[in-house]
């Protein structure tokens, strides 16, 4: 028996994307319904990003939801960038007059259902084979089974945020999209453990055996990184070799501080630039994950999919409120002006700070040059820093 009901903006996806605009759109009295292929604790359970840009900060305590992230988050001025040890600070705040929020993306999962749960906010968790329909007609609708019976939603819009590998962007006819990708050779290899971090800031290093990064979760819990091989597996990396490893690549000053322990989460994730464009197609409309990846090297995955709901949030508002079609036609070219510079920053600076297979000695000697530069020049560092804490959403002009 199929089970029918009707709301305005259907949300496929409950990862961090699905779930702002769901509070964007609550909040400007939009009736939604949010499907989810997974369980909650799953998606809850998912570590991933680290850094927080000042919108995102902002979207937080707009929504009600920054509590947490303002009592826990780590204020961050500044990060460093190294090579073989040699290590130079960027003084975000000094040259941009912004921060970024250390606060982990699992904790905004958490911040986000609490609040969405409080707000009965509708969402259907362990939604099977969804299904989209009639994406450019009036009748635009979505068909999934939960435990083997057939449901079906009609709604005016459809908003895909179900990442990479969801089933949102594949509903889009070949010849309308064009896509853009690049694989890169490497993966990071990303461990936490319940110890400090070595430096109060980011260590972005460039090092001879490739890159490592030192981040953290808290004052007591730490975040590293280290490039690795695509043939490697995780459990080809014992903790002593590890630490051995990021030791080594941070460079002997900054291994003195780091303080090893036992990991409690070791993966491996590659590294992709991707973007499909226009993010509309009809009455679908894509954001976050669904519509690009970045490299994580510039911390602006998570960072994206906020800017395309805020967005796409302020087009649907003004569709409801005002009966214009206005945002939502210019929906896809908005979005992706920002995402393009996000996409270039973080092709950039995986660039300056990997180890690719073409790397010779002139390569290496080009990027330590390149990172000397950035070192003596304010006009680089603004650059790497204005990126950084991330674009504002409405692109400054000269
Ligand atoms: P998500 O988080 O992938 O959520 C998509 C949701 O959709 C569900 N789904 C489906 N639901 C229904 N039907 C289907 N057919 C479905 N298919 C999928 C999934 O279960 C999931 O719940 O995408 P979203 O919301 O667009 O969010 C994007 C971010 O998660 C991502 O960009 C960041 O994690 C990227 N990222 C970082 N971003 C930052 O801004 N700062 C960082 O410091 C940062 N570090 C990182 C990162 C990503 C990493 N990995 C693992 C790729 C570090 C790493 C290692
Ligand atoms: C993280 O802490 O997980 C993190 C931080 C910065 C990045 C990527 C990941 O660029």
């Amino acid at each position: 028996m199929e089970t029918i009901i009707r709301t305005q903006v259907a949300i496929v996806g409950a990862g961090p994307a699905g779930l702002f605009l769901a509070l964007i759109l609550e909040a400007a009295d939009i009736d939604v319904v949010v499907m989810e292929r997974r369980n909650r604790a799953y998606v809850e359970g998912r570590v991933r990003a680290g850094v927080l840009e000042q919108i995102t900060v902002d979207l937080m305590n707009r929504l009600g939801v920054g509590a947490c992230m303002n009592r826990d988050g780590l204020v961050h001025g500044g990060a460093a960038l190294s090579h073989d040890g040699e290590r130079f600070r960027v003084d975000f705040q000094a040259l941009t007059g912004s921060t970024v929020m250390v606060y982990g993306q699992q904790e905004v999962t958490k911040d986000l259902y609490a609040a969405a749960e409080a707000r009965g906010v509708k969402i259907a968790f362990d939604a099977e084979d969804i299904r989209l329909h009639e994406l450019t007609g009036d009748h635009a609708h979505l068909t999934w089974k939960r435990e083997g019976v057939e449901q079906r939603l009609d709604c005016d819009f459809i908003v895909g945020c179900d990442g990479y590998h969801g089933v949102s962007r594949s509903c889009i006819p070949d010849a309308n999209l064009k896509t853009f990708e690049r694989v890169y050779p490497f993966g990071w290899l990303g461990v936490l453990a319940e110890v400090p971090p070595c430096n109060h800031e980011l260590i972005y290093a460039n090092h001879e055996r490739g890159f490592a990064l030192a981040s953290m979760r808290s004052c007591t819990r730490s975040r590293y990184y280290v490039q690795c091989s695509l043939d490697d597996r995780a459990e080809d990396w014992s903790d002593d070799r590890f630490w051995d490893e990021v030791c080594f690549r941070l460079g002997p000053e900054m291994a003195a501080n780091v303080v090893r322990g036992p990991s409690f989460e070791k993966r491996i994730a590659p590294l992709r630039t991707f973007v499909a464009e226009p993010m509309r197609h009809g009455r679908l409309f894509l954001a976050g994950d669904a519509a690009h990846i970045v490299p994580p090297t510039g911390a602006k995955g998570l960072n994206l999919a906020v800017s395309d709901v805020v967005m796409l949030g302020e087009a649907l508002s003004e569709y409801y409120a005002h009966n214009s079609s206005a945002g939502i036609d210019g929906y896809s070219a908005r979005a992706l002006e920002r995402v393009w510079r996000a996409e270039r920053f973080s092709w950039w600076l995986t660039g300056l700070t990997h180890r690719f297979p073409e790397t010779g000695p002139l390569e290496r000697r080009l990027q330590i040059a390149e990172l000397d530069y950035i070192r003596h020049s304010r006009a680089a560092q603004t650059m790497l820093a204005e990126n950084y804490v991330g674009l504002p959403l409405t692109l400054a002009r000269i």
